[in-house]
């Protein structure tokens, strides 16, 4: 009979429920001690689960492989569970709840014999925060206690916590046979809660993350009026040694977690610059009493692309990744250290590789394609504390008050570097048109543009009609709502060249939008928005072709009316349920460009 650490009777009830349904072998309560996590790291080693890694080249590392089919976030077996299909929206895979639970009972039934389950209570946000929500993971992985261990706040103060509050999110996770066809990412909303079978990839059942931290919370601020959203919040720390605080959202593969903690370009560094990383994925905002958006990181841990990161794209994330790491289908090296394809140093001579093949560069496959080291997917998963440029305000209830949010797509030819819109409602109407286009690299694809509205398309917990309206009706709630910006780095030249170098170089655009918001400069009014004049933008250092600048601020009307069609078209798939106000900014965008030709 188990023994529980809690007196909350729903947890117990649930955990006892769910334990009857998986027949675990045994029950083990995550208390977030160094000790069980070392005995966990030990067993994890004796199954060959992980692999210790140079513990002097890499202390309190490990390097685990998952199943070859089993690399990343499956968004077609992803569902939102509404007892109304409106409810989720056309952007979701829906189910019924009633189908939902007997497809995944089926699988869940008896998964965990012969295993142990691990109850992980998890706070994301600090604990106790009345703005942080617990969840409880069952899981029958250790992988998954190990990164939950590093991506949230979990243990014995958690559960102390569950004893003065009843609400939290029920996460139950299998590995079961990790069989494709057995796989099912189920979120229930309504009933606050997600079941993950069939998967040991992070995205899928690290459930605090995109599952708790997005879907559910999404759902929740929409009836607590708060915003949860894919964003990283960054503190830039000024001249004058005044901190201001910004919160981005950028389509994946746009360098989200390279600028959350980038590191000043050297022209801009003698003006004292510093930043200061709060998140690199997640934010939590509310409306403070100041009549101000406030947000916080709900997560304590990076679970990063490992791919390109190296001292030049990311010098910060490669400090952070020296010590307690997780790394998840990299090379192994033999001295037991790690490499990816773009990560610094020499290319190694041999390595095994993130399917446990030996590896040799140059190797190719039947095909002639390159054999990859490390799958492009491959991740890290780090403590934000290693992070040189951690933020001393990560553990603040409130979190920090957000200045500027900046949208942004990776767009060839279409959005300028940087513009600002004219008001909230305009600069909602903005990320709800984000989007992105393929990179060159893919051959027949080139210029397909994916609408993803605010880089939420894959993680919005119900309709997308209505989480507009929500952040419509934010901007009514607060006196002092935050700039809305878009930005593009992705700006290229005839001959397909970027025209803007990107990483650091960004900043020059931030302390733009900065003195935006304190009305240090003055800007170009264009039919989209306002746009820098070249001049305002801090160039030391930084050697462009001539006429480089003005190439990537320049707004072309015809481009934007050609974009109005994709936009007519996604809007259109919400039907009567698109906020109004979106179709007037449509509209009034249109008859601008239409004006300014
Ligand atoms: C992530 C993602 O892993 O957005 O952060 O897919
Ligand atoms: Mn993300």
């Amino acid at each position: 009979m188990t023994r529980f650490p809690t007196h909350n009777k729903k947890l117990k009830d649930w955990v006892n429920r769910m334990a009857k349904l998986c027949q675990p072998d045994d029950i083990v309560w995550i208390d977030g001690t160094d000790a069980q996590k070392a005995a966990l790291e030990q067993d994890a080693l004796t199954r060959s689960e992980l692999i210790q890694l140079n513990p002097e080249k890499l202390p309190g590392c490990f390097l685990h492989r998952t199943a070859v089919d089993d690399v990343a976030r499956t968004e077609h077996l992803t569902f939102i569970c509404t007892r109304k299909k409106h409810t989720a929206g056309p952007t979701n895979n829906w189910m019924a709840p009633r189908t939902a639970y007997r497809k995944a009972k089926a699988i869940f039934k008896g998964a965990m014999r012969g295993r142990t389950m691990y109850v992980i209570p998890f706070s994301m946000g600090p604990v106790g925060s009345r703005f942080s929500k617990i969840g409880v993971e069952l899981t029958d992985s250790r992988y998954v206690v190990l990164n939950m261990l590093i991506m949230t706040r979990a243990g014995e103060a958690v559960l102390r916590q569950l004893e003065k509050e009843d609400n939290f999110t029920k996460c139950l996770h299998s590995r079961a046979q990790l069989d494709i066809n057995k796989r099912l990412i189920l979120h229930f909303p309504e009933d606050n809660t997600i079941w993950s079978v069939g998967s040991g990839y992070g995205g899928n059942v690290l459930l605090g993350k995109k599952c708790l931290s997005l879907r559910i919370a999404s759902y929740l601020g929409l009836r607590e009026h708060w915003l949860a959203e894919h964003m990283l919040i960054m503190g830039i720390e000024e001249p004058n040694g005044h901190i201001e605080y910004i919160a981005a959202a950028f389509p994946s593969a746009c360098g989200k977690t390279n600028l959350a903690m980038l590191v000043p370009p050297e022209g801009l560094k003698v003006k004292g610059y510093r930043i200061w990383t709060v998140g690199d994925d997640i934010a939590w905002m509310r409306v403070d009493s100041d009549g101000m958006l406030w947000a916080v990181n709900p997560e304590t841990g990076f679970f990063g692309v490992a791919p390109g990161t190296n001292s030049g794209t990311n010098p910060n994330m490669v400090e952070t990744i020296k010590k307690n790491t997780i790394f998840t289908n990299v090379l192994l090296k033999a001295d037991k250290t790690v490499w990816w394809e773009g990560a610094d140093g020499e290319i190694p001579a041999d390595g095994i590789d993130w399917q446990s093949r030996a590896w040799k560069p140059g190797a190719k496959d039947a095909n002639g394609k390159p054999i990859l080291g490390a799958h492009p997917n491959s991740r890290f998963t780090a403590p934000i504390v290693n992070c040189p440029s951690a933020s001393f305000r990560m553990e603040q209830p409130h979190g920090v008050p957000i200045s500027a949010i900046i949208f942004g797509g990776r767009r060839q030819h279409l959005a300028p570097l940087v513009y600002e819109t004219f008001n909230w409602q305009h600069g909602v109407f903005a990320g709800a048109t984000m989007a992105s286009e393929r990179t060159a690299a893919q051959v027949g694809e080139l210029g397909q543009v994916r609408r993803d509205p605010m880089a939420m398309l894959p993680f919005c917990g119900y309709n997308m009609a209505d989480y507009f309206r929500h952040w419509l009706n934010m901007g009514k709630r607060m006196a002092r709502p935050p700039k809305i910006f878009h930005v593009n780095w992705f700006r290229t030249d005839e001959k397909g060249e970027f025209l803007w170098p990107g990483f650091r170089e960004n900043l020059r655009i931030l302390e733009w939008i900065l003195d935006r918001c304190n009305a240090r400069v003055g800007a170009l009014k264009t039919a989209i928005g306002y746009v820098p004049y070249p001049a305002d933008i801090d160039m030391t250092g930084l050697n462009l072709d001539a006429g480089a600048l003005e190439k990537l601020l320049e707004v072309r009307n015809a481009d934007w009316l050609e974009e109005l069609k994709g936009i007519k078209k996604f809007f259109n798939q919400f039907k009567r349920s698109l906020p109004p106000e979106l179709w007037q900014e449509y509209k009034t965008l249109q008859e601008r460009l239409k004006s300014h030709e």
